[in-house]
């Protein structure tokens, strides 16, 4: 199994939108790119932890590839947003690749690179930093779509 780490916004939908592509057999939403341990909601929602909401990806490398994964993070997001995405504003909510390898890293900056005419006149402000530590979220974050159907009003 390999790992892959996105932040496409309020995590509740990004989790739940890979947790439905074919290959990855979990999702894990999280905490990850700041500079505080052991992260609450509230502390990363208050803006000043440096963390962006996130979600761990486990896939399995013999049904997806990571590039799949790549294209399915531009897809159910817009990357053009700066610190916010849809209705929910602030740096937690940045657009992010955090790669686990050289590899991965090569493949995101590849298919940024790849995609980013098909956004003019708008530029991608997704970043793509290395994966350090990732803080799993309370456990009520996990799988949130699928215990509150129809409430998740974020992007997806
Ligand atoms: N606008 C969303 C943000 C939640 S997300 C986990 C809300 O309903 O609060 O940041």
């Amino acid at each position: 199994m390999e790992r892959a780490t996105f932040a496409a916004g309020c995590f509740w939908g990004v989790e739940d939108a890979f947790r439905r592509t074919p290959g990855v057999v979990e999702a894990v939403s999280g905490y990850a790119g700041g500079h505080i341990a052991h992260p609450s909601y509230e502390q990363v929602c208050g803006g000043n932890t440096g963390h962006a909401e996130s979600v761990e990806v486990t896939f399995d490398p013999s049904k997806t590839t990571y590039e799949a994964l790549v294209r399915r993070f531009f897809e159910i997001h817009d990357p053009t947003q700066l610190n916010r995405q849809g209705p929910d504003v602030g740096a937690q909510y940045r657009s992010v690749i955090f790669y686990h390898s050289p590899e991965q890293q090569e493949i995101a900056e590849r298919v940024k690179k790849e995609l980013a005419p098909q956004y003019l006149p708008k530029t991608i402000a997704t970043s793509i930093e290395p994966a350090k530590e990732f803080w799993r979220a309370e456990e009520y974050h996990q799988r949130y779509a699928e215990k509150h159907p129809g409430r998740v009003v974020c992007h997806i």
